[in-house]
């Protein structure tokens, strides 16, 4: 018999959809919908609301309700079983915030299905917009709130993370400063994920501890809000923030809003939401503690998990709850594809395939040669001021500045994860660079690990689908295996394991100390 659930994730640019059976194993259905070409009155920029202020990006809520009505009526119409689907969860862009009055609740008790969510939901919001993660307003409040819990060091280990302008609690600080009446007459401050939760719920969604990591506002150790965070940031804080859960929670039946305009079995769940961060964490199979993914994208990430909680000292990396109970990391290195791009672009190397054959005709090691490649502001390690450097490296020398780009990406992030404590047994590669094999042979052999490559579309969604049904077993009383649950749905390609090479591997050991220094002398250079 199927055993139908759907995961939804709302993102920057799109709301998509993963429906999964877990009879088979296999997704049944994938749907995204695109908010600008969707929803083009809301007149957004890959999601964005156009602002004057750079540093400012706000989303309008209700394009995310409305987005939701879209995206049932679609599954509806492509014939999707929905009567079928057991449970529903999903996971939001993470730290962005919404900002609700007390005419909420009463409005998501008694959503109408004779009118659209964006109709049942006017004049609930105490705050039109919400900031999003793209936000970077906050710089002054961050410092604030860094302060107060007593540097880096602390708001990391207390928070899980140092104070980000993008972060839910700077954000928040920010709109009680700037609008006070309107922060007074807030109620409840919800996430996306939550808010997302709460449209299917009918009622206020608890925040889960992935993306309840990602405000500064929670205890990353007992998962719990910390006062000293919520005094530090806004008065009566405690009051307009929701309770914390396990993401995939039953928070209850789904409103009988869905259940009547579009057909959902009333016995159907809906559950907690998380971040699309750690979702994807699922959704990439990492279940486990010592799992690690890398994708290499535009930014490149780092994922990890562990079993027991590690902060990062230098503040440089994050620490979210796992839906799969533990914890994960992220570290988000900005000069990902977008300074591989620029090295191919200097040299005139046509494409990828070149630019890996380039790479083979050098040693491992390089000879010692070392390149910091921060065409972009770089997060880890944190660089304001964008420039390359060169350490005993021919700038001339094509082939040889092909190799030290990616081997100074690798050990920038074997050295900026150390703090976790994690050896990985193997990592998955994922992302658009990751079809490159001379690029994955230097990130086995920097690592010392074997690499494996996962390609998995939508893994947010996916995430969510599969908390939705580890959210049901577990309130029909099983004890589900998280292994188990994503065996099938998170396999890697086949025939993709790249093995370490042993000499070069030790190669990259010591070339690690040089890089080190060599990064250290660069910042130097840099601040004075
Ligand atoms: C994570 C972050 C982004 C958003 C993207 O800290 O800000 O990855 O979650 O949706």
């Amino acid at each position: 018999m199927a055993k139908l659930f759907l995961g939804l994730d709302s993102s920057t640019q799109s709301l998509s959809a993963v429906v999964i059976d877990l009879g088979t194993s296999k997704v049944i259905y994938e749907q995204s919908l695109n908010f600008d070409r969707a929803l083009p009155h809301y007149r957004t920029q890959n999601g964005v609301l156009p602002n004057r202020d750079p540093l400012v990006k706000h989303s309008p809520p209700l394009m995310w309700a409305e987005a939701l009505d879209l995206m049932f009526a679609q599954m509806k119409k492509d014939g999707v079983a929905l009567g079928e689907i057991l449970a529903v969860s999903g996971s939001g862009q993470q730290h962005g915030s919404i900002y609700l009055n007390e005419k909420a609740e009463a409005a998501l008790a008694n959503l109408d299905p004779q009118k659209p969510l964006v109709e049942n939901l006017r004049g609930v919001f105490s705050r039109k917009t919400s900031p999003i993660w793209m936000d970077s307003s906050t710089a002054k409040e961050c410092a604030e709130i860094r302060k107060k819990l007593g540097g880096i060091k602390f708001t990391a280990s207390r928070t899980g993370s140092d104070t980000f302008e993008r972060f839910t609690g700077p954000q928040i600080r920010k709109f009680y400063k700037t609008e006070p009446k309107a922060y007074e007459k807030t109620t409840s401050i919800a996430l996306v994920s939550s808010f997302m939760a709460s449209l299917l719920a009918g009622k206020n969604a608890p925040i889960d501890f992935g993306d309840g990591a990602g405000m500064n506002l929670m205890d990353i150790r007992r998962k719990i809000w910390n006062h000293d965070a919520m005094k530090a940031t806004a008065p009566g804080l405690m009051n307009k923030l929701p309770p914390l859960a396990a993401s995939g929670q039953a928070v209850g039946p789904v409103s009988s809003y869905f259940v009547q305009k579009f057909g959902l079995n009333p016995e159907a769940l809906a559950t907690v939401w998380t971040g699309d961060n750690p979702a994807s964490v699922i959704g990439l199979g990492l279940v486990k503690p010592g799992q690690v993914a890398i994708s290499l994208g535009t930014s490149d990430t780092f994922f990890g998990t562990m079993e027991k909680c590690q902060t990062d000292e230098n503040g440089e990396g994050h620490v979210f709850g796992s839906p799969a109970g533990g914890y994960m990391t992220l570290i988000c290195f900005k000069n990902g594809s977008l300074a591989r791009e620029k090295v191919r672009e200097l040299y005139g190397i046509a494409d990828w395939k070149q630019f890996g054959e380039l790479l083979t005709t050098t040693r491992p090691g390089n000879d010692g040669a070392i390149l910091l490649p921060w065409f972009e502001a770089e997060i880890v390690p944190r660089v304001n001021q964008p420039g390359i450097h060169r350490f005993d490296l021919d700038e001339k020398n094509v082939a040889a500045n092909c190799r030290a780009i990616f081997e100074a990406q690798m050990m920038s992030m074997r050295l900026h994860s150390q703090w976790m404590n994690v050896a990985p047994e193997q990592i998955y590669a994922t992302g658009g660079a990751s079809n490159d094999r001379a690029l994955l042979q230097v990130m086995a052999d920097v690592m010392n690990c074997r690499v494996l490559r996962i390609e998995v579309s939508k893994s947010a969604a996916l995430g969510a689908a599969l908390m939705a049904a580890h959210g049901w077993l577990v309130a029909a009383g099983e004890e589900p295996k998280w292994g188990e649950l994503v065996t099938g749905f998170t396999n890697p390609i086949p025939n993709s394991e790249i093995r370490p090479d042993k000499k070069a591997a030790k190669i990259y050991n010591k070339l690690l100390e040089k890089y080190t220094e060599c990064e250290l002398e660069a910042l130097e250079n840099i601040a004075s």
